[in-house]
């Protein structure tokens, strides 16, 4: 009996190890596929860009703007761009309880301003297809938010930033941003201080960019998708969300800025 019992337990851990090991095997593929597709950019070879496009499946694409791989190939410098910066692996965790299978990471970028690099977390959707791991979704992750810091909850759809500009929290200036995206179109949300007296959409319209700071963002948000968006703590005064992702009704990225159909908002800090 004891044997028997000694045995089970043997076959069940070596059934652990075997399991633990093959989900080793795929997170490494996994990885090695994020970081390649990271490093391709629209100046890459030609296998480099197959390897893209075998990679990455028509769903990932169209967050691009495009609808097809044919379609993102035909306007590869503006689809696909400049490559990402190295995705960091400590950072890199994997969900197998959802299907499909959710990788997160994070990627530094640097954005905006010369030499001011963000760190920018990204969650992406994998699906097998016939043995090929192929990025199939890319949303904004969430940020590292200190216990403690309240929620501020923000809703995007077509077009606008739905949320209470007299939440306490906010007025505070601390807390951080539950973001979801109720909306059918991708959405991000950019966080500006405004400096100067004056619109922010003026601002926006005549690249003013002496008038707003720029303090972060989270792109891009999917629909039905959530992202909770650290902001640090916020002086008094006035600050602007923005999205400048273009209206996706309009093929290959050529539609206007949500911005301009309404994606502007401004809240005070007291
Ligand atoms: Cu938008």
């Amino acid at each position: 009996m004891k044997i028997k019992v000694l045995l089970a337990m043997i076959a069940c851990v070596a059934m652990l190890v075997a399991c633990t090991d093959k989900a080793a095997e795929a997170e490494t593929e996994l990885w090695d596929t994020i970081t390649k597709i990271s490093s391709i950019g629209a100046d890459s070879s030609k296998a480099d860009h197959d390897y893209f496009f075998e990679h990455t499946t028509d769903n990932f694409i169209r967050g691009f703007g495009y609808p097809t791989e044919e379609a993102c190939r035909a306007d590869i410098e503006e689809c696909i761009g400049d490559p990402l910066d190295p995705p960091v692996r400590a950072n890199l965790t994997f969900d197998y309880e959802k299907s499909p299978l959710k990788a997160e990471m994070l990627l530094s970028l640097t954005e905006i301003e010369e030499g001011e690099t963000f760190k920018t977390a990204f969650e992406v959707g994998f699906i097998n297809d016939d043995g090929v791991w192929k990025a199939d979704t890319m949303t904004a992750g969430d940020d590292e938010i200190p216990s403690g810091t309240p929620l501020v909850k923000v809703e995007l759809n077509e077009m606008a930033f739905i949320y209470d500009t007299n939440d306490k929290n906010l007025l505070s200036g601390t807390f951080a941003f539950d973001i979801h995206n109720a909306g059918e179109q991708v959405h991000e949300l950019v966080l500006v201080k405004i400096i100067k007296d004056g619109s922010l959409m003026d601002f926006f319209m005549n690249e003013d960019m002496e008038a707003f700071e720029f303090l972060g963002v989270k792109v891009p948000i999917l629909p039905n998708r959530s992202a909770k968006m650290a902001v640090g703590e916020l002086s008094a005064g006035r600050y602007g969300l923005v999205c400048f992702l273009p209206d996706q009704s309009v093929p290959g990225g050529e539609g206007p800025p949500h911005m301009a159909m309404g994606m502007i908002s401004e809240f005070t800090v007291e």
